[in-house]
């Protein structure tokens, strides 16, 4: 499967594609079904909403995902990290082989996955999870360049009520100044001239087996999921392969996994 010359350009004028019902339902079920299980007994390692609004700019580079520190036992669990290694279901979506000459395209070259980014069951559970702000991927990321891609699947419905993503189309690829971000490196919303932008913001209500490709530099945010069930999504990010993690940061302490194409 290969995209369209207009599907490519879509993707390189907005920062996102939409992929309506990429992956059977079957696989959704069966990846969330695990998902929960790890949820459930918050198998390490995870981020917690606790430690997703505490930590400062230099903590999130840093950390490489540990368990549930004791004093945080009862606070929801916001991503299962390093999802690569949990289970072979996992495994085998991050490899499909269906995926690699779309994601060939994006990047204009060899896909490689970076366990270190993402590599996720992204979760907003219901009553308390929070808002995710406006930012952009690559913010804490550190490689030679910016041609890096994330692929979002819906395991489940997601609409403005449980937590969709929004986008703001084509801001992968504006130039903004350090004022218009605050301290952890979130757009600011008091900016007036980011204000302005985000009104440009777009949201589509996914279903289960949708998949979104973004760029790293997209701004997205999510809601709070004001529904009674989880929203559970997977999330990996691919490189270009010429792409290098500049040594001795977070993006160059984890394995990285070639997709060669089929
Ligand atoms: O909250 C969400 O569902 C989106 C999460 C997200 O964008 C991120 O962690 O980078």
């Amino acid at each position: 499967m290969t995209l369209t010359d207009e599907q490519l350009s879509k993707f390189h004028t907005d920062g996102f594609l939409l992929l309506p019902q990429f992956a059977k339902a079957e696989l959704c079920d069966t990846i969330k079904d695990i998902a929960l299980a790890h949820l459930k007994h918050k198998v390490p390692p995870v981020e917690t909403e606790y430690e997703y609004e505490a930590k400062s700019k230099e903590e999130r580079e840093k950390t490489v995902g540990t368990g549930v520190p004791h004093f945080v036992k009862e606070v929801s669990v916001r991503r299962l990290r390093q999802v690569y290694e949990r289970d072979i279901v996992f495994r085998e979506w991050m490899e499909n082989e269906a995926i690699r000459p779309i994601l060939h395209q994006v990047l204009g070259e060899s896909p490689v996955i970076t366990l270190a980014h993402h590599n996720s069951i992204m979760t907003k559970m219901p009553h308390t999870s929070t808002e995710t702000r406006w930012h952009q991927d690559f913010r804490y990321w550190h490689f030679e360049n910016d041609n890096l891609v994330s692929v979002w699947l819906a395991l489940d419905e997601e609409n403005s009520r449980n937590g969709v993503l929004e986008f703001i189309p084509g801001s992968h690829r504006m130039h903004f100044s350090a004022e218009q971000f605050d301290e952890k490196e979130y757009f600011s919303q008091t900016f007036k001239q980011n204000r302005v932008l985000i009104e440009t913001k777009v949201s589509h209500p996914l279903q289960k087996g949708d998949v979104v490709l973004f760029h790293c530099k997209l701004l997205h945010r999510a809601n709070k999921n004001l529904d009674d069930k989880p929203k559970v999504s997977f999330v990996y990010t691919v490189k270009g392969k010429s792409n290098r993690a500049l040594p001795g940061t977070r993006s160059a302490l984890f394995d990285e996994v070639e997709l060669a194409l089929p």
